[in-house]
């Protein structure tokens, strides 16, 4: 049995697939692992096929499985998770896009605990090198659409990744385009996950299969997570959507606090409304950063603001912002536009609201997110 398998998928890679499994080979050596190397090949029309079966004549621990049917780049990755004689699975490209140094950190970290380990290029130290602008801007649109589901991890598409066989054993994978650790993370049972920067670096041979219906297809994968995260309450993609909704939950308590205290203070303490208004936000601010850190973001381990001092903090520098736009609205409203102050006052906070989830959701109770082992 081996340590860990590193699944390398492959359409016509001659050039590319005898260094990279080489490199892979000599990083085993270096690190000690007794790894499987499993090129998972869609039937390529070059010498990619003849290579491989070489190679694996002369070392043991290398492996390919040629798929004659349902092409395709993450279904190719799957198949390779049912294929592989190990527990602990790497997906690196073939391409040198992925440095293969990583890899025994990634193991590491799958052996530290972790479920999914994601080599990241949207984090600080990772990064992208050589690709041309259409080509960031897709990827971008992406991980962008990928983040409305997974709103804790920076780069939710990369195609560099190490996962646990049992998070993957039993999911129903929906294999299809490019995006298969999406899938992975949508579908898969996993608790913790650990980010680790890298620097993309284009592919100096050979060329990009990504054609465009890769990329329509990632739109329909994506709607297909959102709607199993909300079918299956145990999905990851569920658990992050329920600190949203908590979130939002807790803000209704907000504005029933800050109604009332407007109201209160203006009909029966007499205090002109925009000093009423003042205080009842205040108020509501301190009452939502209670319920939020007891509540709503309570499992959240990995906080970057280690003291509950220092992510009040945090939170009320991000809501005076939130005042500022939320005064700002009501008096727009109540004095140029004549609208009744109550209603001036919701408009306000509902903006303010979505700029404090957002700002605090990036700031306040953000994972911690180091390159740190
Ligand atoms: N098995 C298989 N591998 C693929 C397929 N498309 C791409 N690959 C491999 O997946 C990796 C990334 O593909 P690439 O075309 O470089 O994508 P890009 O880096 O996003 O431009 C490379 O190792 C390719 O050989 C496919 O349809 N099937
Ligand atoms: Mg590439």
């Amino acid at each position: 049995m081996y340590d860990l398998s590193v699944i390398i998928p492959t359409f016509n890679e001659e050039e590319n697939i005898p260094r990279i499994i080489e490199e892979v080979d000599a990083v085993f050596r270096k690190s000690n692992l007794n790894g499987e190397i499993l090129v998972v090949d869609d039937n390529s029309k070059d010498r990619t096929i003849a290579i491989v079966q070489k190679l694996h004549t002369e070392k043991e621990n290398v492996n390919i499985l040629v798929r004659t049917s349902d092409h395709g780049l993450s279904q190719s990755v799957a198949d390779g998770f049912s294929h592989a004689s190990s527990d602990i699975f790497v997906v690196i490209d073939a391409d040198f896009s992925h440095p293969p140094a990583l890899i025994p950190k990634m193991y590491d970290e799958i052996r530290a605990g972790n479920d999914v380990v994601i080599g990241s290029r949207y984090m600080d130290g990772g990064g992208i090198k050589d690709w041309p602008l259409k080509r960031r801007v897709i990827s971008k649109g992406a991980t962008f659409l990928g983040r409305l589901l997974f709103p804790d991890i920076s780069d939710p598409v990369s195609g560099f990744f190490a996962v646990r066989k049992e998070v993957v054993t039993g999911a129903p994978l929906k294999p299809k385009g490019y995006k298969i650790l999406l899938e992975v993370l949508g579908k898969g049972t996993w608790e913790n996950d650990k980010e680790i920067p890298f620097e993309f670096v284009d592919r100096e041979i050979g060329s990009s299969k990504l054609k465009f219906r890769t990329i329509a297809e990632y739109a329909g994968q994506v709607v297909d997570i959102a709607l199993f995260s909300v079918l299956h309450r145990g999905s990851a993609g569920w658990k992050e959507w329920e600190r949203v909704i908590k979130f939002g939950l807790v803000g209704l308590t907000g504005i029933v606090v800050n109604m009332g205290l407007l109201y209160y203070l203006k009909e029966y303490v007499g205090l002109y409304y925009l000093v009423a208004s003042f205080i009842a936000i205040e108020i509501s601010i301190l009452n939502n950063f209670l319920w939020n850190d007891l509540w709503t973001f309570r499992t959240q381990e990995k906080q970057k603001l280690s003291s509950r001092w220092h992510r009040l903090l945090a939170f009320n520098l991000v809501s005076a912002g939130g005042v500022v736009i939320n005064l700002g609205l009501l008096y727009l409203f109540t004095s140029v536009f004549g609208v009744y102050y109550l209603i001036s006052n919701l408009i306000g906070i509902l903006v303010a609201f979505l700029w404090n989830f957002i700002i605090n959701r990036n700031i306040t109770w953000i994972k911690k997110k180091t390159g740190r082992v």
